[in-house]
């Protein structure tokens, strides 16, 4: 098969797809423009509830519920058939299951130093006792890393040489959106995978017409595992026809899922359900529609009769005031009944982009990114008083367990490592009103424990000589400002480059921080050259030109910085002398010919990924517009078919920070 073969020649001809090469290629940098984009969403099933199961060696048929005082947080799948969610309390919980576990929370105790530890009676405590989520985040991060072995396996396992030099450095982008869930961006791994079993779709520098229609895929049927949850197909779509390049990238999508929720499973004994889509929304939707311990394929051709079951308010964006004036503006709260409206008739009643917005996605277009780069913008740890406390000494004992706490999760944010450090740390009182004082964290000063302790009683004495601070009905410590550090810097120079030169700065910085004395001796020319002689031993790859060509030049200094100082030099050889050049009329940049197709589809979806986020944000600013702040919560969405209504936290339980 080539794009030399002519469409449409004649009726025995090879069949069409309804997909174009480019859309193909587009997979390699996981563009949000290509239509056959994969993105998993995966959650851990009652995740809380498994956490405790699993450390205490429960079997999976023993209904269990996590509790924090009274409240129930997490209810495993064993308990749920008696009726058990978490609107009930613990009593009730046990008289509708009189043998289900009921485990607390791991909590810290006031005066016992700032370790947090599984208590029996801290159900009863809640006076002397503050929630930790350690445990929680401990095992969340295992999985996470389980999860990226997997996908790691799958990249180095599926490539041959050629395909290794096609499509070196890519890998799926992971993006954690809280304690117990991922979305994955597959593309980029299913695109090794399609070249690794269909040579013919291999880049050809002869493909001359990368817009036309590709053949179908040179199979009559996918192979779905007995075990994947398919949504049926849109009405006018048959099972019995031939299946299009979507329904093989969402074949290989299932089996790259089904293998990380089994290594899951195999090396942590933890259940997670998967949804399998074309983007975020979708995958979302997905992953909770058949729960526990399933995942479920979302198919292109698939995607009206699934979403039109929804109501569109279930909808990211869409749960609050904009939700209930769309439904009151056309009378329905259905996607299917939305869907009879043409783009005009919402334009009559919407504004042009909320307009445009809606009708793309009640028809299942989102294009999000999946952003491996998410981070935490602070960190709180907090305590409300029934009744408030009155006194320093009271005080500065919560104050410790606040700065373990926080120490904890900055240092799983790598702030020994030097990642990331806080700037600011800020303590809020409530007496009749909320009140905070803030002092910044000496950038001198090595972070620990005792730091942060001293400087929150530093705020403390602060509020105590304004004169307000008695009784007191709520403390808490947070630190935030975070800035980057050296190793974080490393980090992105790492992600910015790809293959065996992102690996090489990697490898090289790591040498240099342990060496950093012997390196400094090395006279900035002699740094240069070797630099200029690296960096044109291998042509540079092909990709976007945000991350190569000359800008990466700039980091090969630091790749060099490294070199032995006698190491022997080659001459310098500039790309321009041996590879035809094509100038760039968009960027200016001059790349190698061969790379111009490559490049041009890179513009070509930066273009549609700039349009996109213009529209998100003008939907988003029209949200804000008409939703008011309580209404944006993460968990202000519903989840989806039969999915569960978050809703308000239940009476006297907190809603919980997630990362
Ligand atoms: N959580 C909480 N309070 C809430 C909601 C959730 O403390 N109001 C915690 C406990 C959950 C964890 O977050 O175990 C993950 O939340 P999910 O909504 O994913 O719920 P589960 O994982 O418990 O169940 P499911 O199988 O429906 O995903
Ligand atoms: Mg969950």
């Amino acid at each position: 098969m080539s794009s030399a073969d002519p469409p449409n020649a004649s009726p025995d001809a090879v069949k069409r797809s309804r997909y174009t090469l480019r859309q193909l290629h587009l997979l390699r940098q996981g563009s949000t423009a290509t239509p056959l984009r994969a993105i998993a969403h995966i959650d851990l099933d009652a995740f809380y509830a498994q956490c405790e199961m699993v450390r205490l060696g429960i079997p999976r048929d023993t209904p269990l519920a996590v509790r924090q005082w009274d409240s129930l947080i997490a209810v495993n799948y064993a308990a749920r058939p008696f009726g058990i969610t978490r609107m009930l309390n613990a009593v009730d919980a046990r008289k509708a299951c009189p043998n289900i576990v009921l485990q607390h929370v791991a909590t810290f105790r006031e005066g016992e130093g700032g370790r947090w530890a599984y208590r029996d009676d801290s159900f009863r405590s809640i006076k002397t006792d503050k929630v930790s989520l350690d445990p929680y985040r401990a095992e969340s991060r295992k999985i996470l890393k389980t999860m990226k072995e997997e996908l790691d396996r799958w990249t180095t396992e599926y490539t041959d040489d050629e395909i290794h030099s096609l499509t070196q450095g890519i890998s799926a982008g992971l993006e954690k959106a809280s304690i117990d869930e991922v979305f994955i961006d597959l593309s980029p791994l299913i695109y090794r995978v399609l070249l690794q079993r269909y040579p013919e779709i291999r880049p050809n520098p002869h493909d001359e017409d990368r817009d036309a229609e590709l053949p179908q895929p040179p199979t009559t049927a996918v192979q779905w595992d007995s075990e994947d949850c398919l949504i049926g197909l849109d009405r006018e779509e048959r099972e019995e026809d031939d299946p299009d390049w979507d329904d093989i990238v969402m074949q290989i999508a299932a089996d790259i899922v089904r293998s990380v929720r089994m290594a899951v499973w195999e090396k942590l004994h933890y259940t997670c359900s998967a949804g399998i889509a074309r983007n975020k929304m979708l995958s979302k939707l997905g992953s909770a529609c058949n729960k526990p311990d399933k995942q479920t394929v979302v198919r292109n051709r698939a995607i009206q009769i699934f979403l039109g079951g929804y109501k569109f308010t279930q909808i990211r964006m869409l749960g609050g005031k904009l939700g209930d004036q769309i439904t009151a503006d056309f009378g329905t709260e259905k996607v299917s009944d939305l869907l009879k409206f043409s783009l005009d008739q919402l334009r009559a009643k919407l504004d042009d982009h909320t307009a445009t917005w809606l009708y793309g996605v009640i028809r299942g277009e989102d294009r999000s990114e999946v952003s491996p780069r998410t981070q935490m913008k602070s960190m709180l740890s907090a305590k409300s008083f029934r009744p408030s406390i009155n006194s320093a000494g009271q005080a500065e004992k919560w104050l410790r367990i606040f700065a373990a706490d926080i120490y904890g999760r900055l240092v799983e944010d790598g702030v020994l490592e030097n990642r990331r450090r806080p700037r600011v740390i800020t303590l809020h009182h409530r007496v009749v009103q909320s009140r905070s004082r803030q002092i910044p964290i000496p950038g001198s000063n090595t972070i620990d424990e005792n730091l942060l302790f001293e400087l929150a009683k530093t705020l403390l004495r602060q509020v105590i000589a304004d004169g307000q601070a008695w009784p007191c009905a709520n403390l808490s410590l947070s630190v935030g400002s975070f800035e980057d550090g050296v190793g974080k810097n490393r980090a992105i120079e790492g992600f910015l480059l790809r293959g065996d030169r992102a690996k090489s700065v990697t490898q090289s910085t790591s040498v240099r921080e342990a060496d950093s004395t012997a390196n400094d001796h090395i006279p900035p020319e002699k740094k240069r050259k070797v630099d200029i002689k690296r960096f044109f031993a291998h042509p540079p790859p092909p990709g976007d030109p945000t991350s190569i060509g000359h800008d990466s030049a700039q980091h090969t200094d630091q790749e060099v910085s490294n070199a032995p100082s006698d190491e022997p030099e080659a001459p310098a050889l500039a790309p321009a002398d041996v590879l035809p050049q094509y100038n760039c009329d968009r960027c200016s940049k001059s790349i190698p010919e061969y790379e111009k197709e490559e490049h041009d589809d890179w513009h070509f979806a930066k273009d549609l990924e700039t349009q996109d986020r213009q529209e998100a944000r003008n939907a988003q600013q029209q949200n804000q517009q008409q939703t008011p702040p309580a209404n944006t919560s993460r968990r202000s969405g519903s989840r989806g078919r039969g999915g569960r209504s978050r809703g308000k936290p239940e009476k006297g339980q907190m809603r919980l920070a997630f990362e």
